[in-house]
């Protein structure tokens, strides 16, 4: 995949080629459920590695302040215009560099130091950004969390309801980076309706379910939707910020000149590539099969007795709770890793167990989705996952589960064509 593409950089810098080489080969000879990971396509690889790197382009298409910027305008133009389109959104902004800074840029744009933030907690699966006290959210702002059910998992609406009744945050964040199950984003709206409190949803995760219509959309029911482009959404790694008209001109100048300078154009523009691929119907055809893919894993999870945080998944995450495995997370990221099978250590709601080392395990399907995986292969990755934890001191069984690995990986290779996997 990387042969022509690399032959200069091996000429300049064999030591970087042969890195990139390396993690080429990882990717191909390992299976990657790490759910908040994807495998982006050659379209989008090219544009990201294209010539639009070499240009400066602070501001926005047609107020800049460099010259030459009539190429890159079109980008950004098309970029924008797809992102509306694909969300329903009244205004989009694609400059974020990441999914961090486009939340850093709503609480710039809505907030003042020391202003009260209501965010999922990161310890029940919100995310760093949501007001944790280890993030600038949770340093800058006063930042209060909810979390789930103890007994359920879930989110407990009228639990939230009270607390934002209790609190008046000036802003009130949804969304979850190790939550699998759907969220109510109408309810969401009404209690920060209700509470005085600038709604901001983070679909980060979910936002290919949510231009599939898998996933209901929050568009309709938050001032702000903050997002990665890199997740269930399949572009480059970036960030993107959607909101109402009326927020449009403070979240733009929050983004720039608040918070960045100049505009990554060359990722933009591969931004603009996979939104494009998201409008074909292969991708909603692809979003389909990611939930297809996590019915077949939690169904042979749960055959094997495994336990299923809220027990089970309506999106493209499970959270396995190892407690009953006598596994740590930190211990079956290692065992998986070792058999080829790439996933994350991730704490549990209510975890015993410290963020280094949890009682849990994320898992998602996304990414062998896009190799062509499907029910059967699932079915079979969940059958390897087993017999590791089984035969977990057993270094025999653990390389024949390590070459059934490769094997499955050589059936599927990453083949990214124009709008997913090669079998498409
Ligand atoms: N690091 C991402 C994840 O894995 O969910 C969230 O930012």
């Amino acid at each position: 995949m990387e042969e022509n593409r690399l032959g200069e950089v091996r000429r300049v810098d064999p030591e970087i080629a042969a890195a990139i080489e390396d993690e080429e080969k990882r990717q191909q000879g390992n299976l990657e459920l790490i759910a908040s990971e994807n495998l982006a396509s050659r379209a989008v690889l090219q544009a990201q590695g294209s010539v639009l790197t070499n240009k400066y382009a602070e501001g926005y298409p047609g107020a800049r302040y460099y010259g030459g910027c009539r190429h890159v305008d079109r980008v950004e133009r098309l970029a924008r215009a797809r992102a509306k389109q694909l969300f329903g959104a009244e205004h989009a902004n694609v400059q974020p560099h990441a999914g961090a800074t486009a939340n850093l840029a709503v609480y710039l744009a809505f907030l003042k130091p020391g202003d009260r933030i209501l965010g999922m907690s990161l310890a029940h699966g919100g995310h760093l950004t949501h007001g944790s006290s280890v993030s600038i959210t949770g340093r800058y702002f006063e930042a209060h969390s909810y979390g789930v059910d103890r007994s359920s998992g879930l989110l407990d609406m009228e639990e939230i309801r009270q607390k934002a009744l209790r609190l008046r945050p000036k802003l009130l964040i949804a969304g979850a980076s190790a939550y699998p199950r759907r969220i109510d984003f109408e309810a969401f709206g009404d209690i920060a309706r209700e509470a005085g409190a600038v709604l901001v949803v983070d679909i980060a995760h979910i936002a290919g379910l949510v231009v599939a219509g898998l996933h209901p959309n929050p568009v309709p029911h938050a001032d702000v939707v903050t997002t990665t482009t890199h997740k269930t959404l399949r572009g480059p790694r970036g960030g993107m910020i959607l909101c109402r008209e009326r927020h449009a001109r403070r979240i733009d100048q929050a983004v720039f000149p608040g918070l960045q300078g100049g505009p990554l154009m060359h990722v933009i523009a591969a931004k603009a590539v996979s939104f494009r691929e998201a409008q074909l119907p292969e991708f909603i055809a692809y979003q389909k099969r990611i939930l297809q893919n996590m019915e077949a894993f939690v169904e042979a999870l749960r055959g094997y007795g495994f336990d299923l945080v809220t027990g089970g998944s309506d999106t493209h995450l499970l959270l396995l709770d190892l407690r009953s495995k006598s596994i740590t997370g930190l211990e079956a990221e290692k065992l998986l890793g070792d058999i080829g099978i790439t996933a994350n250590k991730n704490a549990i709601p209510f975890d015993p167990r410290g963020p280094r080392v949890t009682s849990g395990l994320r898992l998602g399907t996304p990414a062998v989705t896009t190799r062509g995986m499907g029910p059967e292969e699932i079915r079979v990755i969940a059958a390897l996952i087993n017999e590791a934890f089984t035969h977990r001191s057993d270094r025999r069984v653990l390389a024949q589960l390590r070459e059934r690995v490769d094997e499955l990986c050589r059936d599927f290779p990453i083949e990214v064509s124009v709008a997913g996997a090669a079998v498409e």
